[in-house]
């Protein structure tokens, strides 16, 4: 690890000493910037960014507002444009220098810097590499696979980047093809909110549109990492802290962006280096300790229900449903078990439930720190129960805000990419497309695992992803993938998931965002959906980085031609041809909620899909919003010593890690450490820079470990340990997953310390 000297005087306290945003952020992206040359016309793509006829940021989901900033982007934004627009090239030269053997070795940083993919490459056993082919040839033979594998043992994955167009034209040949296997990044990340969210308030998605951030009084954040994950949150957050508004965080780790920020935007706080201070108070509660917290607080507003009302209970006769239950559920929980569940003490929870009483206005804002648990569903209808105390759902200035991760990935999930066919509308696909859509159930992610650990997966193709290293339990399943009779990756760069291949592997490079996609009717546009449920249309201008690729709505398009019979209601040229005939197909079988798609694909701001629960509109079967007792207080299960949570740095887009520096933590050289805190450290007699391993102690049968972690002490709370995605994905259980939702757990790692690596 660094050999910070700050970290040496004071091991009990993070070293960094800047707030988010500020020189470092600009620093940050300079750095990236200049590193690999980018052009004039690169940089110029920044300035359109996020703004109405620019191209939409591929980094994260968060709003593009109606009235951008004059730089419409943040750090990672800029980082993942510059990524995506590099200089560097990897060609067939590159592959026939290096076979995929070789190149296993590569980590995903060294894989993803040989820059963008140029041509398409079809893996061939002989040689162990991958040789240049032709489109045409790519798609026949992929085409003829398909039709010679059974459907229903093959999974058509996506990584949450797509656009629309390209995602309705894969979800529509996935049920042409006759399946329903769509699995998603989402079943990694938010699918617990569309559950636990559906359940509650039958709307999948989060409440809150920007107008809410400029009006609510209190903010409570549970497990979203603001600072790295959707930094230009940061600015509405910040203008909310100026009018007074309050935040209170949730959270094991001291999240910098969460307290405090300044605006790279702002000269005079960038001048005179001041800084909004963001959360007061801020908790750091044990992982899979929300439920309980979040109970405890309740428990505090029953008790201090009197004469003066703190619970809505006008709002709760009329809006509320299955209310007399959770109470009773409330009342039977004790202080000394929620304590022991969350790690936060009765006062400190009071303290809580004092600043929410007092609060007209309220937004819960969350993220990974709650889907990614056992009872994550639970947390999240905990939540929202916590919200229905107080009437906080459908009026101005209050809510429910899951912060959503890749740029379209809720908008995907809305044009048809889901495994459940319930949620899409199969009889006006049937009625327009003139074919019978399969109606099974398909496979989420943790299915697609489960049918390959059993050998049942047939084919599988990836549009964009790095699935091999996203998913858990990788040292069982990466010797399982070349058994796989197909496998197609369509992609930007080289990634791990592109060199566990065996017969029948194709590697379709394809156009990023930014760039220009000129079709047979002329330049195309494509279309975005943000956390808040606006559309956005996305032009890219910058020249392709090679001659030989193609758009994903092409590449989608031409691999269903090439595999299903002629079907004359199924123009695959023609809506390639005009992106717009797509956005109209989207129409047709959504048309509440893309009405005028053409028309309002460049409003400013983006046009919102509406959300009826903004009406005090309850689409449950009582006709209210449910109040939900969790299945269990603590998302950890069993007697053990240490859980193990899994992070993402700011120098790092999920598998792709662009360097080895977390700005925010004061972090930097190495991603292979175990964050582990000083009490831990002393009681466990471990020693600062030690290397340890550690070892799963999840039961299901299977030994899982991993070595060669250097210990770094760290301000987490004790038994919480934390270490970085993807690195440890090899000790999470592919069986340890939300119940509900099948997201796996992975912020709640059951785990013990080896002494010494082996
Ligand atoms: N720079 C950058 N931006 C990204 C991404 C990226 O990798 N890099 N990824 C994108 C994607 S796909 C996603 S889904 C989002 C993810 O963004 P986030 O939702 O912020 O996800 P994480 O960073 O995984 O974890 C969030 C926080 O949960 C906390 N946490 C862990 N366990 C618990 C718990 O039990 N309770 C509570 N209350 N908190 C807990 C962690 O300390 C961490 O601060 O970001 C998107 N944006
Ligand atoms: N331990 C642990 N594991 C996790 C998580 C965690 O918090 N902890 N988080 C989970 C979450 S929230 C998510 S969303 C998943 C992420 O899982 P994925 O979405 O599958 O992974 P990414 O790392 O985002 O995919 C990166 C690759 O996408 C390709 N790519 C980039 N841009 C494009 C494009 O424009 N088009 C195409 N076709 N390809 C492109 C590039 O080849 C790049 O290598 O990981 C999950 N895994
Ligand atoms: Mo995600």
């Amino acid at each position: 690890m660094t050999d910070h000297p700050e970290r040496e005087q004071d091991p009990a306290t993070t070293y960094y000493r800047h707030p988010t945003g500020g020189w470092g952020s600009l620093k940050s992206v300079f750095r990236h910037l200049l590193r690999d040359g980018p052009s004039l016309g690169a940089l110029s793509t920044l300035r359109r960014q996020n703004k109405p006829g620019g191209h939409m940021c591929t980094s994260c989901a968060w709003a593009k507002p109606p009235n951008p900033h004059l730089a419409e982007f943040c750090e990672n934004g800029a980082k993942a444009t510059m990524w995506d627009l590099t200089p560097k090239r990897c060609g067939p030269d590159f592959f026939a220098a290096h076979s995929v053997t070789r190149l296993r070795d590569w980590s995903d940083h060294d894989l993803e810097a040989q820059g963008r993919l140029t041509h398409p490459m079809r893996y061939d056993v002989e040689t162990d590499r991958y040789v240049e082919t032709t489109w045409p040839e790519a798609f026949a033979r992929i085409g003829a696979r398909l039709r010679d594998l059974d459907a229903k043992a093959v999974a058509f994955y996506a990584s949450g980047r797509a656009s629309l167009e390209t995602s309705f034209l894969y979800g529509l040949f996935a049920r042409l093809y006759g399946h329903n296997n769509l699995p998603d990044s989402s079943n990694m990340c938010h699918e617990t909110t569309s559950v636990a969210l559906k359940k509650a308030i039958v709307s999948p998605v989060g409440t809150c549109v920007l107008e809410d951030f400029g009006s609510c009084d209190l903010m409570l954040f549970f497990g979203q990492n603001t600072g790295s994950n959707s930094p230009r949150f940061l600015h509405p957050i910040q203008a909310a802290v100026k009018r007074g508004c309050r935040i209170v965080t949730f959270n094991p780790v001291r999240e910098r962006g969460l307290i405090e920020f300044a605006n790279p935007q702002s000269p005079v706080q960038m001048l005179v280096g001041q800084a909004t201070e963001i959360s007061h108070p801020y908790l750091q509660l044990r992982p899979g300790g929300d439920i309980a917290a979040i109970a405890g607080i309740c428990k505090h507003l029953f008790q201090m229900d009197g004469t003066t009302p703190v619970i809505d209970r006008e709002f709760i006769a009329k809006h509320g449903h299955g209310f007399d239950a959770f109470e009773q559920y409330i009342h039977a929980l004790t202080w000394p078990e929620i304590e022991a569940a969350c790690g936060l003490s009765p006062e400190e929870l009071r303290h809580i439930a004092r600043i929410y009483a007092r609060s007209k206005r309220c937004i819960a804002v969350y993220g990974m720190g709650l889907t990614q648990h056992v009872h994550g569903s639970d947390s999240i209808g905990m939540l929202v129960n916590l919200l229905l105390m107080r009437g906080n759902l459908g009026r101005l200035g209050a809510g429910i805000c899951p912060v959503r991760g890749h740029s379209n990935v809720q908008g995907q999930r809305t044009v048809g990419i889901s495994e459940k066919p319930e949620l899409v509308p199969l009889d006006r696909l049937a009625q327009l497309f003139d074919f019978e859509p399969p109606r099974d159930k398909g496979m989420n992610t943790i299915e697609v695992i489960e049918a390959l650990l059993n050998h049942r997966l047939q084919g599988f193709v990836s549009l964009g992803g790095n699935f091999a290293r996203a998913i858990p339990d990788q040292t069982r399943t990466d010797p399982l993938w070349k058994r796989l009779r197909l496998n197609v990756q369509i992609a930007t760069r080289l990634n791990h998931s592109h060199l566990l291949v065996g017969d029948g592997a194709w590697l379709l490079p394809c156009l990023v965002r930014a760039e220009r996609d000129i079709q047979e009717g002329g330049a195309q546009s494509v279309s975005v959906g943000d956390s808040l449920s606006h559309i956005h249309g996305s032009r890219g201008r910058r020249p392709p980085a090679s001659q030989s690729l193609l758009s994903e709505p092409a590449i989608v398009a031409r691999i269903a031609q090439a595999t299903l019979p002629e079907n004359p209601a199924v123009d695959w040229s023609g809506w390639v041809a005009d992106y717009s005939r797509i956005r109209g197909l989207i129409e047709a079988v959504y048309p509440d909620q893309f009405a005028d798609f053409n028309k309002r694909l460049f409003n400013a701001g983006g046009f919102y899909r509406g959300n009826p629960v903004r009406d005090r509109l309850w689409l449950t079967e009582s006709g209210k919003a449910e109040f939900t007792a969790p299945k269990g207080i603590s998302s950890l299960g069993g007697q053990h010593d240490l859980t193990l949570i899994t992070l993402r740095s700011n120098d790092q887009f999920n598998t792709t890690i662009y360097g080895n520096r977390d700005r925010l933590r004061g972090l930097e050289g190495n991603r292979n450490i175990v964050l582990i805190s000083p009490a831990d450290i002393a009681r466990l007699k471990l020693a600062e820079g030690r290397e340890v391993g550690l070892e799963s102690l999840y039961q299901d049968g299977f030994a899982r470990q991993l070595n060669g972690l250097t210990v770094v002490p760290y301000d987490l709370p004790s038994g919480c340990i934390a270490a970085y995605y993807p690195e440890a994905n090899a000790l999470i259980s592919a069986c340890s997953h939300d119940l509900d939702s099948g997201t796996p757990a992975y912020k709640g790692v059951p785990v013990r310390i080896i002494a010494q690596s082996l």
